[in-house]
Formats: structure tokens, C-alpha cells, sequence
């Protein structure tokens, strides 16, 4: 095998995804904990008391408690390198976990086994069997009551259309929740609880006879697991990997984050059962990992993740060839030349200059103000990656600087948030107010954090006053020229452009929308930008 084949197959490069509150952000911490990446997992439950973990950094993540925006943490760990990415779960901010979606090879899907697959996760889940990206599931929160597992098994089943294939299985669930037996394996592994799950959970690894198991249950919930237990096993499938890697099946592991049960299973599995980065789709035809010549894609960019340096980084999924200090690429929507002399390992906010990345991992450049998300660089600037899903807007409101003294921080932080796309902006036809800023995006949460970001990030403050339109279209080529020129819109709806100049119509309702496209077919409606034009 080649150096870079090397390099490319010890690499792993995964997010975790589900619908709010699931664990995500726990999870990711024990993952970190188990890696050795931190020494003492600052618990997510003690936000409260100060105590943040390193995934979710952000002032407003602290105070809210819930993940805003994507995380990227790379570590090393037993010979391999981790780029775990922990998303929002949030539908406000699903354009953030679509986007970090391009950039991984596999998904960790957390469900709360106390309420099964909520909304979020399907849709997560959806978008990960488009892309065709294996998943791993993990059944968090086992310490609670949970639903019955048996059903949630059938419920991943049937929801999810995928198989669902248990490869460890809980002893005791709530406050009889003990450990985890891994049925490939065919042990148990006893966990015992630490203060706040700082520390690993203490573990004891024995067989299903051993008198340790025995002894560590009471005999209902024995009873009860080798039970469970056996009826799975009559099931009689045994555990398809190719499948997994496929996607077809997903392997279930169980456990709680919050106690560090079960996370160091997981932690093996992921190494086991998500795959090496792959080939990616590109315009001009699929690009292999290990081909020689340097690609990579912008997916993400933060501003002001360091308070000492107001600087903004640009996080690249690395798609094939070697990354090194000063290497020269082209940047593809501009044709223009760098070389790529600042760019980082990125962990939570922290970050730390690098020599060399291969293909899947994620890495931080900073300051070239020029990248966009969706950008693609490469060598001799034939590839381009075309990977970023784009949402139609559902929420609009106007925003102002009451402020005129604080005209110039408040341009400058709006100007950061929407290279960010924390939320976007459109312009109205026919102007109507010059002082302030039309906004669009996909749930009003994020109107808050941008405001919220405004003030703590720019020390602005800001007026936000909502609009009427509820949906967007874009007007499609097949609308004849001037032909929205002589069409009466509906009430209360207007034309716009979005931040490439395409143009668009906001309604106010869905029979608005219905109305015009009944009364006038001609003018072509499209969800989503047409194609070709750029969304910077
Ligand atoms: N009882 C129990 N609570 C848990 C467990 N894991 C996480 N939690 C709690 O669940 C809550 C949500 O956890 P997070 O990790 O922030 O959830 P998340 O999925 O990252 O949430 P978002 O990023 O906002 O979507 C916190 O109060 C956690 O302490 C667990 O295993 N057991
Ligand atoms: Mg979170």
C-alpha cells in the first residue's frame, strides 16, 4: 500500500445526528473522553455551573444548552485519525447539519430509548440513505425508563426502512441499568457509575454464566435480559458488515452517555464498522482518496471562534491527495491561486497549524476571506465538488441597527454572519426601507443567534421585526422573458433576489402561492435556486 493509501485508510470521519436533546454533545464528549482527547469530560448537564464541554463553545450554546452550530474534533486514536463532527439537532439550524453531512463517510444516530425516532432523526436519517452513508445507531439514556427495546428495534426497522442489527444488548434498563452485553463478542461489560461521568465508568468484562453478572442484576432483570437475549438470537441473522458499510443495516449499540456506559463499544465499533473515506462525486467524474492530486471542499465557515483573534475559518473536507504546509491550489469559483500556508487541526474552538491532512480530514483555514461554503480547491483546479444542499427559506424578518454611531461593527458582523449562511439574505424588488436588511431563513431560532452573535460577537445591538411570508420560490429558466413583469402578484406577496441575484417570490401563505401558479403556469416556481447559479 501507498504512503497516502495508508494515510487515507486509517482515517474515520463521522457526525453524530438526531433530533434534539437526544445526546449528540454528551455523547461526543464521552467519545472524547474514551479517545483520550480529554482528561475529564466537563459534563453537559454542569452548564450551569460553568462547566462547558468542548464541543459546545459558543456563548449562546452555554446559556441555551442546546448545540447551535456543527463542531469539528479531530484526534488520534489507537493508530487512527477521528474527525468527529457533532451537528445541531434543532431544525433551525438543519442547514448546518445538511452541510456537515457532505463532508462524512459515516453517521452516529442517537435515539433517546425513552422516546424512539422523533422527527429529526427520520429527516436526518433520510438525508444520510440519500447520500448513501452507513449509520450506527446509539440508544442513549438507558439510566431512565425506557420504551420497550424489542419495539424499538421494530421501530428502527419499520420507520427507517433498514435493518436494525443489536450487537449489544442492555442488562437492566432505568436504575437497574448495570451494563451491556456484547453479543459478538459474547461478553458483559459491568459498568459502575463515576461523579458525574467525569471519569471513565469503571468496567467488568466476564462471561453470561459468570457469577459476577449474576450477582451485579437482580434476578427479574437477569431474567428478564438472557430472556430478551435468547429471542434475539432465534431471530437467527447473524451481523452482515458489508451490508452495514452499505448502509443497509444499521448495528445498534446501547448504553448512556451521561454515565459513560457503553461508550467505549461504541468507540471500537465506529473504528470497526464506518468506513475509510470514499470516492467522491465531483463534476467532471468520481475522485479516489488516494489520487495524487490535492482536492477538498469548504462546508462550514465560523467567525470569531477565538475571542483573542477575530479571524474566520474555512473548514475543508480534504477529498483526495496530500495536504502540505504552503501548498499551492486553485480555488475553483474564482480561478485564483493560493497557498494554503495557515491551516489548522481544528478541536471545538481550539486549533493547532498542521503539515499535512489526507483525504477525510477536516481542516481549519484561516483567513482567506475569498472561501465560501461549497468552494472547491485543488491542484490544477479541474474539480469541482458540488455538494452543498441549499434550503428554502420559511421565515423573514427585517433587520435594523438602531444604532447609527455603531453603523460600522454592525455592516462588518452582518457581513460575517451571512458568509457563515447563519441566515441569509434577500432583497426586496421594489425597495422599501434602505436602513434595514431583508433576512430569510429556515426557522426563527436562527434570527435569534444572529442577533445574539451581533451583540456578544460585534457589541451591537440590533431590531428585528418580523415580515408576513412564510414561502419562497424561485422563478424558474422556463418562464418566459417579462413574463412576471405582467402577471399581478397575489396580496402581501412580493419579488426578491437572493444573495446571487436569482429571482424569487415571497408569499404569505400556501393558497397564495397555489393562486399564482394556478392563474399563471407560465411562470415557473422552483423550492430551490435554479441550477448554475452559484449560491455566493
Ligand atoms: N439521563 C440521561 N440524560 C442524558 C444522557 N445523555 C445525555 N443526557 C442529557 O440530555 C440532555 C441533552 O443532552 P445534549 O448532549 O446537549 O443533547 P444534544 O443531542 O446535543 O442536543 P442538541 O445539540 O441541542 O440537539 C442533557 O441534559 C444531558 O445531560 C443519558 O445517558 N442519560
Ligand atoms: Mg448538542
Amino acid at each position: 500500500m501507498s504512503d497516502l493509501s495508508a494515510e487515507v485508510a486509517r482515517r474515520r470521519t463521522f457526525a453524530i445526528i438526531s433530533h434534539p436533546d437526544a445526546g449528540k454533545t454528551t455523547l461526543t464528549e464521552k467519545l472524547l473522553l474514551y479517545g483520550g482527547a480529554l482528561q475529564l469530560a466537563g459534563s453537559v448537564t454542569a452548564r450551569k455551573n460553568q462547566n462547558a464541554s468542548a464541543s459546545d463553545w459558543m456563548e449562546l450554546e452555554r446559556k441555551r444548552g442546546i448545540s447551535v452550530s456543527s463542531t469539528v474534533l479531530q484526534f488520534d486514536y489507537e493508530g487512527r485519525r477521528i474527525n468527529l463532527l457533532d451537528t445541531p439537532g434543532h431544525k433551525d439550524f438543519s442547514e448546518d447539519t445538511y452541510r456537515v453531512l457532505t463532508a462524512v463517510d459515516a453517521a452516529v444516530m442517537v435515539i433517546d430509548a425513552g422516546k424512539g425516532i422523533e422527527s429529526q432523526t427520520l429527516k436526518l436519517f433520510e438525508v444520510c440513505r440519500l447520500r448513501g452513508i452507513p449509520i450506527l445507531t446509539f440508544m442513549n439514556k438507558l439510566d431512565r425508563e425506557t420504551r420497550d427495546l424489542l419495539e424499538l428495534i421494530d421501530e428502527i426497522e419499520n420507520t427507517l426502512q433498514i435493518h436494525a442489527f443489536p450487537i449489544n444488548w442492555p442488562m437492566g434498563t432505568g436504575a437497574r441499568f448495570r451494563g451491556v452485553y456484547d453479543r459478538i463478542a459474547q461478553e458483559a461489560h459491568l459498568y459502575e457509575r463515576t461523579v458525574r461521568g467525569a471519569y471513565k465508568a469503571p468496567v467488568r468484562v466476564a462471561g453470561i454464566g459468570d457469577a459476577t453478572v449474576k450477582d451485579a442484576l437482580d434476578s427479574d432483570t437477569y431474567h428478564h435480559f438472557v430472556e430478551q437475549l435468547s429471542l434475539l438470537d432465534a431471530a437467527g441473522a447473524a451481523f452482515d458488515r458489508a451490508d452495514a458499510l452499505k448502509g443497509g443495516t444499521t448495528p445498534v449499540f446501547f448504553g448512556s452517555a451521561v454515565n459513560n456506559f457503553g461508550v467505549q463499544l461504541l468507540l471500537e465499533a465506529l473504528l470497526a464498522h464506518a468506513p475509510p473515506p470514499a470516492a467522491r462525486r465531483s463534476r467532471g467524474g468520481l475522485v479516489a482518496p488516494d489520487d495524487p492530486g490535492f482536492s477538498g471542499f469548504v462546508f462550514k465557515i465560523q467567525g470569531n471562534m477565538d475571542p483573542k483573534h477575530r479571524d474566520r475559518i474555512a473548514f475543508l473536507r480534504v477529498c483526495s491527495g496530500r495536504f502540505t504546509r504552503d501548498l499551492p491550489v486553485i480555488h475553483s469559483r474564482t480561478g485564483r491561486s493560493y497557498r494554503l500556508a495557515n491551516a489548522h487541526k481544528i478541536f471545538g474552538r481550539e486549533r493547532e497549524i498542521i503539515d499535512a491532512a489526507y483525504a477525510g480530514d477536516v481542516i481549519g483555514l484561516v483567513g482567506y476571506s475569498d472561501f465560501g461554503i461549497g468552494d472547491t480547491l485543488s491542484a490544477d483546479g479541474a474539480v469541482t465538488f458540488d455538494e452543498i444542499p441549499r434550503f428554502a427559506p420559511e421565515c423573514f424578518s427585517r433587520l435594523s441597527n438602531p444604532n447609527p454611531a455603531k453603523y460600522k461593527p454592525f455592516a462588518k458582523g452582518l457581513e460575517q454572519l451571512l458568509r457563515e449562511g447563519v441566515v441569509r439574505v434577500v432583497t426586496a424588488h421594489e425597495a422599501t426601507d434602505a436602513k434595514s436588511t431583508l433576512l430569510a431563513a429556515v426557522g426563527p431560532l436562527q434570527f435569534e443567534v444572529a442577533q445574539f452573535r451581533l451583540l456578544s460577537e460585534y457589541g451591537v445591538e440590533s431590531r428585528l421585526e418580523p415580515m408576513p411570508w412564510t414561502l419562497a420560490r424561485w422563478i424558474g429558466p422556463k418562464t418566459p422573458p417579462g413574463a412576471l413583469d405582467a402577471v399581478g402578484l397575489p396580496m402581501q406577496s412580493i419579488r426578491a433576489r437572493d444573495e446571487s441575484g436569482a429571482d424569487m417570490i415571497l408569499f404569505p401563505t400556501p393558497w397564495s402561492l397555489q393562486y399564482l401558479s394556478e392563474k399563471h403556469p407560465e411562470i415557473e416556481l422552483l423550492r430551490l435556486p435554479p441550477v448554475n447559479t452559484s449560491p455566493h
